[in-house]
């Protein structure tokens, strides 16, 4: 059986009290790995290890240098594709099209465009008059944050690690990444990737482990910590930021969101099909950016909603390599516990389930993994907890507008503000629209195109910060400025 160590100092190791958690399939509830669980000692070593580095070669090593190292992460996580592929298949049970051509992919990416990035950073100077007449030049510097810690989530695990890792190295600081306990096996590989291209000891650590009072709750109050990355529920966000405020730490977090759809009548109908089909059940509903709330225009409302059901009732349910496999589980049975939860509640609340709304049947050898229909309901108020609350799954309220105003009213009518997708040919209401939800990343006829050098992030609840491109380089460098008297 797999046995999944902390790596830490450049070493894979067991936790020193022996201690681990099982692992289980999402697919079938099997037994899959045992997972070292980390403590107090293991978040110790671990941070010590990365503060050491700091001072050490890493610290040494010139931009370029870096560069070049971030480029051999990238390669060696391209060599060893099959291998990340399968271990994120494992940990999550999602399609191998989604993970091989999407998830993984992004990981190796993630390391070069932080890469090109750092090597093409302007820093700002200002001349300015003094009183002797001789003047002074003012010039800026970036320097590492120190040791930052990444606390990550399961849904998609590798993708989202790296999108805080590869900054994070790129600007010289070092990383002791706790992962989700539901997906620890993607950041255990990449330690090998690091070993191979020599990226130096103690620059990337994992510590396994869960969060409240163990190894994430460890790692975010650590004095030794300078900064904490979090991408997952805004719950956790609000309890991170309260561990921040000791020792008044930096954080960036990516949150929950609760996104609006909107189509409008004048759009191109089969894409926005299409799209709001793959934004809101893709990965099984569990993508932060996924639309849990659609509001259509009402001459095309009842043919969108015939044509979504059609397509969710075409999913074909399976394992990641199962051929024609398009649908996968929910990450584990607790999670399920929680969408089943909606899906009763939805009916409490008198929606009219247009399709799903519970289990499907599975084959005996399947029949034990998180499966749950890809749902939608209709005719709920706003008030309904399935159209306000995230739910993290394959699920969606649809519901018909009459006007630009009305919708943008309600779709910003909720607490969180990630993202939203917008279907129009109309290219001065896609504008207005664009500036009239309060979202952090507004997609236009598409969702989910993501060019890494672009502020990624949320507003409202959804989170704090912009991370992408030169974006990153506010919460991972420290920027200071030189005045020199001329
Ligand atoms: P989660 O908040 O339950 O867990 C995320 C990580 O935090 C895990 O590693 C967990 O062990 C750790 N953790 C939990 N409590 C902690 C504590 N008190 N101190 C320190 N660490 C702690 O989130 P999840 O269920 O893994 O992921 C799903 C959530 O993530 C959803 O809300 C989703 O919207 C969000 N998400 C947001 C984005 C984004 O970019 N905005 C991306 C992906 C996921
Ligand atoms: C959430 O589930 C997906 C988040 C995506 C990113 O953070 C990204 O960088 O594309």
């Amino acid at each position: 059986m797999n046995s999944i160590q902390h790596f830490i100092n450049g070493k894979y190791q067991d936790s020193s009290d022996g201690r681990t958690f099982e692992k289980r399939s999402p697919l079938d509830g099997q037994l899959i790995g045992r997972v070292c669980e980390g403590g107090q000692a293991e978040i110790d070593a671990a941070v010590a290890a990365a503060r050491a580095a700091l001072h050490g070669d890493w610290g040494r090593m010139n931009v370029a240098a870096r560069v070049d190292m971030l480029y051999a992460i990238a390669d060696g996580i391209t060599q060893r594709f099959d291998d990340f592929v399968a271990a994120e298949e494992a940990d999550t049970g999602q399609p191998h099209h989604v993970i091989a051509h999407a998830f993984v992919p992004r990981g190796a990416a993630n390391f070069k465009i932080f890469a090109d990035t750092i090597k093409n950073v302007p820093t700002e100077s200002f001349r300015m008059d003094t009183p002797d007449g001789r003047g002074a030049l003012n010039y800026s510097i970036r320097k590492p944050k120190g040791v930052v810690a990444v606390i990550s989530p399961w849904n998609a695990p590798f993708m989202l690690m790296t999108w805080k890792v590869g900054p994070a190295l790129a600007c010289g600081n070092t990383v002791v990444v706790k992962p989700s306990e539901e997906t620890p096996a993607t950041a255990a590989l990449l330690g090998e990737v690091m070993n191979a291209v020599g990226v130096p000891p103690g620059v990337y650590n994992v510590v396994h482990g869960f969060g409240p009072d163990a190894a994430g709750e460890f790692l975010t109050r650590h004095e030794e910590v300078d900064a904490i990355t979090f991408t997952g529920e805004t719950s956790t966000g609000t309890a991170i930021m309260k561990a921040a405020a000791e020792g008044i730490r930096d954080v960036s977090f990516e949150l929950g969101g609760k996104n609006a759809g909107i189509v409008f009548a004048d759009c191109n109908f089969e894409d926005a099909c299409e799209g709001i089909f793959r934004s809101a059940f893709m990965n099984t509903g569990q993508v932060c950016l996924g639309t849990e709330r659609v509001y259509v225009e009402r001459p095309i409302f009842e043919r969108f909603v015939a044509a979504l059901k059609a397509r969710c009732e075409a999913v074909k349910y399976g394992r990641p390599t199962d051929k024609g496999a398009n649908y996968g589980p929910l990450i584990s049975q607790e999670h399920k516990r929680k969408v089943l939860s909606y899906y009763a509640k939805a009916v409490a609340d008198g929606a009219t389930v247009v399709t799903g709304g519970g289990v499907p049947a599975m084959p005996p050898e399947l029949a034990n993994g998180a499966w749950v229909q890809p749902t939608i309901w209709t005719g709920l108020p706003e008030t309904a907890a399935v159209v306000r609350e995230e739910i993290f799954g394959p699920c969606c309220h649809i519901r018909p507008f009459d006007s630009e105003e009305e919708v943008a009213a309600l779709a910003n009518a909720n607490r969180y503000g990630l993202s939203t997708t917008i279907w129009t040919n109309d290219l001065g209401r896609a504008h207005r629209m664009a500036e009239a939800i309060e979202v952090g990343i507004t997609w236009i006829n598409s969702w989910f195109l993501r060019d890494l050098r672009t502020p990624f992030g949320g507003s409202k609840q959804s989170g704090i910060g912009r991370e992408g491109g030169v974006h990153s380089l506010e919460f991972y460098t420290e920027l200071r400025n030189v005045c020199v008297k001329l």
